[in-house]
């Protein structure tokens, strides 16, 4: 075969489906077909694996409304968003939950999946396992990336600047709860209300509550512990929003311009509609000095190698009134549409979307000869 054979694979079991076949619609507009053949994969809803039609036109959404995962399983109008290839009748659809065994042979994976079995690592795992490439953070940056404990003690370790946080781990919460309660307290009157109670291990904004006193806790932490039985307090930090893109060329990664995400007025904090949709808020490049630049670019590539990544980050700061940068989080799945805030900071640094997916592919395809 003289192309490399390019499997993007997305949709899935995730609240996320929909955002994901738009995004995957994109991507696959933007692969260059005179250098590579494509593989469309996608993912039902209710976890059945298919062979899509390379239609990408037909992966959109009508209207602003993303339908939900739920309404898609239940309705089987997975099939409206996954245009299903009718070449491929015998192999079209696995067992709901389980992998296919004949996807055929493909030389490099996008995988374009959200959350639990698609951005923590174990679809990166299973890849390991069968043999092939793929786009992106591997099965230790993608753990250490959905982990917001770990992610932290990483960045700690190699001297970035962090917020306060304390961790309630599952048996802390069920043995003891007023003991929790208490730190969690003791911790409130150090860095000051409200606090941000998360979910350790979640995508995007999924049960996070803002609580502005100790009566506000316990609702917060079980409501987190909807998601994860290990849950995460953060102080608020009062400053500025800036995220930087981070790519890998050939010569090692390099940082995008940084961008600033205003306060949104609407929203206690930027939520999952606003991270993925109205991403058209972001202001490219942040108005920061050419020094204050400077730092949040070193930061951002130091969140890259610190978690290990490959491929691309999207590492998120605050910018402190102090004038410090802390390293908020970094996402190794960022949104990734061509309006999202990743691909417009590489835009703004002179890397088309088309650009951004080959480089993304080409440190994939770098990759296939081994360990470096
Ligand atoms: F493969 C990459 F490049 F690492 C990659 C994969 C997936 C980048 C960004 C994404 N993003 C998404 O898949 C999503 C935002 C649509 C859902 Cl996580």
């Amino acid at each position: 075969r003289r192309k490399p054979r390019v499997a993007v694979v997305f949709g899935g079991r995730s609240s996320e489906h929909a955002i994901s076949v738009v995004t995957a619609g994109a991507v696959l507009r933007a692969i260059d077909r005179e250098k590579y053949d494509v593989l469309p994969i996608g993912i039902t809803a209710d976890g059945r694996w298919a062979l899509t039609a390379d239609e990408p036109e037909r992966m959109a959404i009508a209207g602003r409304e993303l339908p939900s995962v739920e309404r898609l399983a239940e309705s089987g109008e997975g099939a409206v968003v996954l245009p299903v290839d009718p070449g491929n009748r015998e192999v079209v659809y696995s067992e709901p939950g389980s992998v296919p065994k004949a996807l055929g042979d493909v030389d490099v994976v996008f995988p374009m999946l959200h959350g639990p079995y698609g951005e923590d690592g174990t679809l990166q795992g299973l890849l390991e396992l069968s043999g092939v490439p793929y786009v992106g953070a591997g099965v230790l940056a993608s753990a250490v990336g959905m982990d917001k404990e770990y992610m932290k003690r990483v960045f700690v370790s190699f001297g970035l600047p962090v917020g306060p946080y304390e961790v309630i781990r599952p048996r802390a919460w069920e043995q003891d709860p007023s003991a929790a309660r208490r730190r969690i307290v003791e911790f409130a009157e150090e860095h000051g209300w409200p606090l941000f109670v998360k979910p350790a291990r979640a995508g995007s904004s999924i049960g996070i509550s803002k609580v502005e006193d100790a009566a506000g806790l316990d609702a917060a932490v079980e409501e987190a512990r909807r998601h994860d039985p290990k849950v995460i307090v953060e102080a608020l930090l009062r400053g500025r929003e800036i995220e930087c893109g981070v790519l890998e060329y050939e010569d090692g990664p390099r940082a995008s311009v940084p961008a600033e995400i205003p306060p949104v007025s609407s929203h206690d904090f930027y939520d999952f509609e606003a991270k993925y949709i109205d991403s058209a808020d972001g202001i490219v490049p942040a108005p920061l000095t050419e020094e204050q630049t400077r730092r949040v670019q070193e930061l951002a590539v130091a969140a890259f190698e610190a978690a290990s990544c490959e491929g691309l980050v999207r590492a998120d700061f605050f910018l402190l009134d102090s004038g410090e940068f802390v390293i908020n989080e970094i996402n190794t799945m960022p949104g990734f549409t061509p309006i999202s805030m990743y691909p417009r900071m590489w835009q703004e640094s002179g890397v088309s979307y088309p650009e951004l997916v080959d480089r993304l592919l080409q440190a994939a395809l770098r990759r296939s000869t081994g360990l470096r």
